[in-house]
């Protein structure tokens, strides 16, 4: 029945024809009687109006849904592929888009691919079109985009039928399509195009280029070197090399956005972008003294820029030229007691669809060691690797000097890289061993490393596997842990579990001036509620009445939501929900992709790019201090006092970005101070909040040599033996004279209590302690200001600032310093940053 016939409709009858005139003419005094009469009718064509309305809604409703979401319900879905056309002969008009020659062609793939994809009734559903975009040698290579437009639900299933399709094409047997059309394929290989190479928010350009002969063509990023890259776009480089040779790309400037989830540059060892093919996804920057080079398989190479709406940043500019593939070494014969071999390119990017094998074979007799001082091997699950003597495959990165024995005098190493991710590759040494004698004059590890007899019980694990810390006898300056490792004496009940089996914190009870943590550690009375989880279980920050956002053991994010874990700055983790825990994060990274302090080495240029020296106008070097931005530098308090010099006064100072070299001062940026704000509860006598600003009279440009260290946040935490690094021209030993090259140093952040123990009670919850306990390596005089950085999330944090010690490198001495998370919320107040 029609609902509308249900009495929503209206028609007077021969039976309502009284009541219709009644309703006329009753004196309209009478009303209730009127409603009485007139009710049921009423209602019914209120009812009907209602119905009718809804009923017009839900018609509205479905034909907005149908013409305009249901076609956001189809996915624009495209593959890029390639095939061998083995029928064919490569003419030069080939490589013109516009020549008859190759329309003609590209007209016949195309029609030979739809006739591929109607072997798939799912694929013939949904195929819009296919376009080829260039071809190549061998016979006939053609690259091309086909495009499909695909239910949200049938995405998978249509991925998996071109996957499927194409398999049947792709292997060497050549097959003629559904034995229709002229062309001949085989090696059909298609990948789902990166959504981020079609968006229709992006600029596309495409730029083509052939490399003839022993010539060098370069490509540049729009606008390199006079202005930034656009944003939005996607540029390509489609590049071709003569028949028989491969391309060799160089980028001599390499200077994106770090976050390649904005801006990058993906390299493709083909003429479309198609993972299977690709070679690498590049962002940040890369030093011209050590560059990016890849090497192609054939004489085809493609190059994306790909930009969003933000990041301001040069580009890059690259050389192409032409290599025969075979002149690279790979692989052969070595003899002798001792030599070395590398991968090919080394140490460049080694080519995709290599494989080379070294015989090795030393006097006979003897074995071999096999060590790589590098070893950097595309790590998707080893699909590129290394392989030692028919052995299990090695890829990855492995530990500078990595060692590989064997029991014999021969050796057999395969390198084998697939068509895509490419990496540096490695270098290797080999060398003869006597089989009875494998570490002359060292300690063998039982990982087969050998190392100084004198790292043997000494507290540390320098073998990596602590072999040499195994059935230790130790001597009276160490504890005897139950499990047989040696530690040093001052680790005994300083709350740290340093043997491993607890022997060093048990019987400790906690001393007069101690805190006893909820999990029985003992910390120093004065750091609790001091804003630092010293207790490993916070329990000494809690319960304190002060103030704090979220509690002090987290951070918290612009949207006031808090975070446990600690350090989540800058960690690649969206932990916030709105990315203020990953905003800011262009700090901390050095330039180059490379890889006085006493004990220290020689810092490579740029790899302390933060690194500031703070002269005395027109006279020496004094002070270190660390760039956080364009206009502030952090330094230490004591550096700013007044004595005899006006060390206070903006105008007494000048500082040096960028200086690797004292001799080399006219070659940095010099800046001078508008002001210096050194902490109002700078204590002279004891260093407490050793820590000053100091504001530059004009803003500096980051380079490659100048940009800043990333801040922790208030609630960063370091754990005793975390690794960090010092840096400085200061004396490069107790009382010695300051270094001209900028020295780093590796030293280990020492537990607040231990060091309190050793300090003779002088550290305060605003200090913390690194430095090497055996002696040796330290900050020293003319260091101090200057930053003790953290490593975390591949970024370098401003963890301290050099302040004070007990001489320079003495044993049981460790380096003080400023503790800057402590300082976060001063430092942020002062400079916005
Ligand atoms: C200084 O005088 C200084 N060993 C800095 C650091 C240390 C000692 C002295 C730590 O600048």
């Amino acid at each position: 029945m029609d609902p509308m016939d249900g009495g929503m409709r209206y028609t007077p009858g021969r039976s309502d024809k009284d009541w219709d005139q009644g309703v006329t003419f009753l004196p309209a005094s009478d009303n209730k009687k009127l409603e009485k009469k007139r009710g049921p009718a009423r209602v019914r064509v209120i009812v009907g109006l209602v119905i009718l309305a809804a009923v017009l809604a839900l018609i509205v409703g479905v034909l907005v849904w149908h013409f305009h979401f249901r076609k956001d319900l189809n996915l624009q879905k495209i593959y890029t592929g390639s095939l061998r056309i083995t029928n064919q002969a490569f003419v030069n008009e080939y490589e013109n888009p516009d020549s008859a020659e190759f329309q003609d062609l590209a007209k016949q793939v195309s029609s030979q691919l739809k006739l591929m994809y109607s072997e798939s009734p799912l694929l013939t559903k949904y195929y819009v079109g296919s376009r080829v975009q260039a071809f190549s040698e061998g016979s006939v290579i053609a690259y091309y985009e086909s495009d499909f437009t695909v239910p949200v639900g049938q995405a998978a299933a249509v991925d998996q039928a071109v996957s499927d399709l194409t398999n049947t094409y792709s292997s060497t047997k050549s097959r003629r399509i559904a034995n229709q059309g002229v062309l001949i394929f085989d090696h059909v290989v298609t990948s789902v195009l990166d959504t981020r190479l079609f968006s229709n928010a992006r600029t596309n350009t495409r730029f083509s280029q052939h490399t003839r002969g022993t010539a060098e063509e370069i490509i540049k990023s729009p606008g390199f070197p006079d202005s930034p890259y656009p944003p939005n776009s996607v540029v390509q480089w489609q590049l071709r090399g003569d028949q028989g040779f491969a391309l060799k790309l160089s980028f001599d400037t390499f200077n994106l956005e770090q976050n390649c989830a904005n801006d990058f540059v993906r390299v493709y060892d083909s003429l479309v972008p198609m993972d299977k093919f690709l070679l690498a996804e590049k962002c940040g920057y890369y030093s011209p003294s050590d560059p990016l080079t890849f090497i192609s398989t054939r004489n085809v190479m493609l190059v994306t820029l790909v930009t969003n709406d933000n990041g301001n940043y040069p580009g890059f500019r690259a050389r192409v030229s032409q290599i025969k593939r075979d002149e690279l070494p790979c692989g052969g014969t070595l003899t002798g007691s001792s030599g070395n071999f590398q991968s090919p390119n080394f140490p460049n990017y080694y080519s995709p669809n290599t494989t080379c094998q070294w015989n090795i074979e030393v006097p006979a007799g003897k074995f071999i060691k096999l060590k790589f001082p590098k070893f950097m091997v595309s790590t998707e699950s080893c699909a590129d690797y290394v392989q030692i003597a028919g052995k299990s495959k090695l890829c990855g990165q492995l530990a500078t000097n990595y060692m590989v024995t064997g029991n014999s005098s021969k050796m057999t190493v395969v390198f084998y890289s697939d068509s895509s991710y490419v990496d540096r590759g490695f270098s290797a040494t080999y060398e003869a061993y006597e089989p009875t004698d494998p570490c002359p004059e060292m300690y063998q590890c039982e990982n087969k490393r050998c190392v100084k007899p004198t790292m043997r019980c000494d507290g540390w694990n320098d073998c990596g596997d602590s072999s040499d810390e195994k059935k230790c006898q130790c001597d009276s300056s160490m504890i005897q842990c139950k499990n047989s490792f040696c530690k040093p004496m001052f680790f005994l009940c300083d709350g740290v579990n340093d043997c491993g089996d607890g022997t060093d914190e048990i019987n400790c009870g906690c001393k007069t001036g101690e805190f006893k943590c909820s999990n029985d550690q003992c910390i120093s009375e004065k750091m609790k509620c001091d804003g630092n989880r010293d207790c490993t279980d916070g329990s000494d920050e809690e319960g304190c009445s002060r103030e704090m956002s979220c509690t002090v053991s987290t951070f918290t994010c612009n949207n006031n939501k808090c975070i446990t874990k600690n350090n989540p700055q800058c960690d690649g983790q969206d932990d916030c929900g709105d990315g203020s825990d990953e905003s800011n994060c262009n700090c901390g990274k050095k330039a180059f992709k490379s890889s006085r302090v006493v004990g220290g080495e020689d810092a490579v240029v740029g790899e302390f790019p933060w690194q500031v020296s703070l002269h005395i106008k027109n006279m020496a070097h004094v002070c270190g201090a660390s760039i956080i931005s364009e206009r502030w530098l952090v330094t230490a308090a004591h550096c700013v006092q007044d004595d005899k010099i006006k060390y206070s006064q903006p105008s007494t100072w000048e500082a040096y970005l960028g200086l690797h070299t004292q001799k080399d001062k006219q070659t940095a940026t010099k800046r001078f101070l508008k002001q210096i704000i050194p902490h109002p509860s700078y204590n002279p006598y004891t260093y407490d909040n050793d820590i000053a600003l100091m504001e530059l009279d004009s803003a500096v440009t980051y380079s490659d040599t100048i940009r800043p260290i990333c801040l922790p946040s208030g609630t960063d935490v370091y754990n005793s033996s975390d690794s960090v690094i010092i840096t400085g021209w200061g004396a490069t030993r107790e009382g010695g004279s300051g270094a001209i090259v900028l020295q780093k140093a590796r030293v280990r952040i020492i537990n607040g209590t231990t060091c309190d123990k050793l300090m003779s009670g002088q550290i305060t919850s605003r200090m913390m302690c690194a430095g090497v306990l055996t002696g040796g390596v330290d900050a020293c005089q003319g260091d101090s200001g200057g930053p003790l950085a953290y490593l975390s999330s591949e970024r370098m944090y401003l963890a301290g600032v050099v302040s004070w010690g007990d001489g320079c490198a003495r044993k049981n001495k460790p380096g003080i310093y400023t503790n800057v998370p402590k300082f976060r919320g001063w430092i942020k107040e002062k400079t916005g940053v």
